[in-house]
């Protein structure tokens, strides 16, 4: 571990080195120039049609309405779900794609990947009702895909994964009427129903949207984490062998003297092959030819989520860095499929050497080199993308790799969690469900999603999970929030005993965890809606009665956690929050939410939603309004129970951050 200088320290050294190469501007300088539009920001500006824009500001007159009259409400309403419609598209079209190789592997059209994990692959089979029995682990697969695939086309029925959730909860979405058809459908009519002139009741609009939701957590998302755990095994929980990853995370895993590769986007579809086709011989030698020592890969954004948990190959970083990567001058190329890859990328690549090279006909960048990884062979493609970095290796200027990086233990996957808990043979949520009921842990969080460019004073993202784990919530992370906590240190087991609440810090000590765990990408939020169903369907026995020693209600919405996305940028992050809450769960976002200025819907999200959904929405504007919501919903869920909330919160204050102030 290297932590010699805070993360402002390092990232303000890289922009300043950024600006000494003609580095015209970042993301960072372009966030704090950037004025944003309040009627935008507060959720009220409409551009549907072409009568509009209409901005609306209801607090300078109740009467203030859109040329087609509609009001704040139906347009924040319809802001917020065209965003979980955009979001489910996104999650739902990597699932598909993940779910079209799995079933080319499957039928040997494909060279590059295998049906690898033979758990999970059985375990699929049985919920998609394919017999196994005599049949080679190809043909099962090719059932299996044949079934997700249509899933995605299907018109009615409901998804197969829902039947995961507990009973009470599926029986709700039925009653509702939001148990999820078929995944492109629900998208297809929240876009028909949030269009000028269709659905204009907000309450209407948010059923879809729910719909729709539903259908991206555990339909499109869910299909995408257990295709590839099959194709690419199950992070922590592999056939003969289980344990979790560790991995480096931070700029300071980029090499001097080796060839740098920062794989960059969503699909492990293209880093799976370039970790594969990186030991190819022939490659090493080449790259030796050029007087590298070796071929360094590292991941960028959700991508580095997969590798790190799956391998812990080391990350140059989230969202935020992507444009230090280059910066430091050591990145030979940039490998990018889909999703949250800047535009701004370009501008600073053409001050370097670094080639950008994209993989997905999805996803074009002007001035970058175009490789198609899905034409051809992946494993060839891969390797053309390496020599590419290889032959660009002498080209490097001047390089700054900063020294930081930091340990990280990885790969808390749904199973590798009942495994650590239970142990082999009894493999079980048991003792967590107990140690929430004696008190030793306070509930679970999940804190997910994005992080800003911004140079902040606090980091929000480290300063809310420290205040959880200070009050003996566990915490359950994915995503760019997963990795900036990795960055500062949280997820190493010492950091229990250094930030976690006694009880907290007991159980870690017990199991030799960190007090925060790494499940993986903004996908494998599906790993924790799984988690939070096993912790409901323990709680009764096979015949239906109610076992008090791990007992937490028979519903997700009885349960004492709560999900948080504290810094979002993406419209993915909405599509999660809303799955959250449609599933049942409390969850926080910030440190800005589009709804702000729309009274009627913004009361219905933040409280009348939870009548329905039992889940409901909530905003804090900083990282301690956050981390108090999120504690008083997990101890208004305890009080349900019977269970005592224990104790009072351990507040922050600024000396007691100074104190544990890790980088
Ligand atoms: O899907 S957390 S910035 S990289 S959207 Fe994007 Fe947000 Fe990062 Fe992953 Ni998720
Ligand atoms: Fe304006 Fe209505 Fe058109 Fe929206 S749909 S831009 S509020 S006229």
């Amino acid at each position: 571990m290297n932590k010699k200088r805070t993360r402002n320290e390092v990232r303000a050294e890289m922009l300043e080195k950024g600006q000494a190469d003609n580095v015209k501007s970042t993301a960072f300088a372009r966030s704090r120039d950037q004025k944003q539009c309040p009627f935008g920001e507060y959720g009220t500006c409409c551009k549907l049609c072409a009568l509009g824009p209409c901005r609306i500001n209801p607090g300078k007159s109740d009467s203030m309405v859109g040329i087609c009259g509609a009001d704040a409400d139906t347009i924040a309403s319809r802001n917020f779900a065209r965003m979980i419609a955009a979001g489910t598209a996104a999650h739902s079209d990597h699932g598909r794609e993940v779910t079209r190789v799995f079933l080319a592997t499957a039928r040997d059209e494909l060279h590059g990947y295998e049906i690898r994990d033979n758990l999970k692959l059985r375990m699929v089979a049985e919920l998609y009702g394919v017999q196994t029995d005599g049949k080679s682990k190809e043909k099962i697969a090719e059932e299996i895909g044949i079934k997700a695939l249509a899933e995605f086309g299907q018109q009615d029925g409901e998804l197969v994964f829902l039947k995961r959730a507990p009973k009470k909860r599926q029986e709700l979405w039925r009653e509702l009427g939001i148990a999820p058809r078929g995944i492109d459908r629900e998208v297809v009519e929240l876009m028909h129903r949030t269009g000028m002139g269709t659905d204009q009741d907000y309450k209407n609009i948010m059923l879809q949207a729910s719909r729709c939701a539903l259908a991206d957590g555990w339909g499109g998302s869910m299909i995408g984490t257990e295709l590839q755990d099959i194709l690419f095994e199950t992070p922590g929980h592999l056939e003969h062998e289980r344990q979790v990853a560790h991995g480096e995370v931070d700029l300071g895993v980029l090499k001097e003297d080796e060839v740098n590769i920062v794989m960059h986007g969503h699909e492990p579809l293209l880093s799976e092959v370039l970790i594969q086709a990186s030991k190819d011989p022939e490659l090493q030698a080449l790259a030796k030819s050029k007087g590298a020592k070796g071929i360094n890969l590292a991941g960028m954004c959700c991508t580095a989520n997969e590798v790190l948990v799956r391998h812990g190959i080391p990350v140059a970083g989230n969202y935020s860095q992507q444009e230090l990567a280059i910066i430091t001058g050591a990145v030979d190329v940039m490998a990018v499929d889909v999703q949250c890859i800047m535009e701004g990328l370009m501008n600073v690549a053409q001050c370097y050497h670094t080639k950008v090279v994209t993989t997905s006909s999805k996803a074009k960048l002007p001035k970058t080199i175009h490789v198609e990884l899905s034409e051809g062979d992946p494993v060839e493609t891969a390797k053309k993308i390496i020599r590419m970095a290889i032959e660009n290796y002498p080209n490097r200027g001047k390089v700054n790799i900063p020294e930081e990086k930091t340990d990280a233990v990885v790969g808390f996957s749904h199973e590798f969690i009942n495994y650590m808990l239970g142990g082999t043979y009894r493999q079980s949520y048991r003792p967590l469900n107990s140690n929430i009921i004696d008190g030793r842990l306070l509930g679970v969080a999940g804190v997910v999603g994005c992080e800003r460019p911004y140079i902040r004073e606090e980091n929000i993202h480290t300063e809310l999970v420290k205040e959880l784990i200070a009050n003996d919530i566990l915490v359950v992370q994915t995503g760019c929030s997963a990795l900036s906590c990795a960055m500062d240190g949280l997820m190493v087991p010492e950091a229990a005993e250094e930030f976690a609440g006694p009880g907290l810090r007991e159980v870690c000590e017990a199991l030799g965890i960190p007090p925060v765990l790494h499940a993986g990408s903004c996908v494998d939020n599906s790993r924790i809606l799984i988690a939070l169903s096993e912790m409901v369907n323990i709680g009764r026995t096979q015949n239906g009665d109610i076992d008090h020693r791990v007992y937490l209600g028979d519903d997700i919405s009885d349960l004492p956690v709560a999900g948080c996305c504290p810094d979002w940028v993406h419209e993915k992050a909405i599509a999660i929050g809303h799955y959250f809450v449609a599933s049942g769960v409390g969850t926080f976002f910030g440190p800005s939410l589009q709804v702000t200025n729309a009274p009627g819907f913004k009361e219905f999200l933040y409280s009348g939603i939870a009548e329905s959904l039992g889940g409901k929405w909530g905003f804090g504007a900083t990282s301690s309004e956050m981390a108090g919501l999120m504690i008083d919903h997990i101890k208004e869920k305890r009080s349900a129970l019977g269970l005592e909330a224990k104790k009072e919160r351990v507040l922050y204050d600024m000396e007691m951050r100074r104190k544990l102030e890790v980088r």
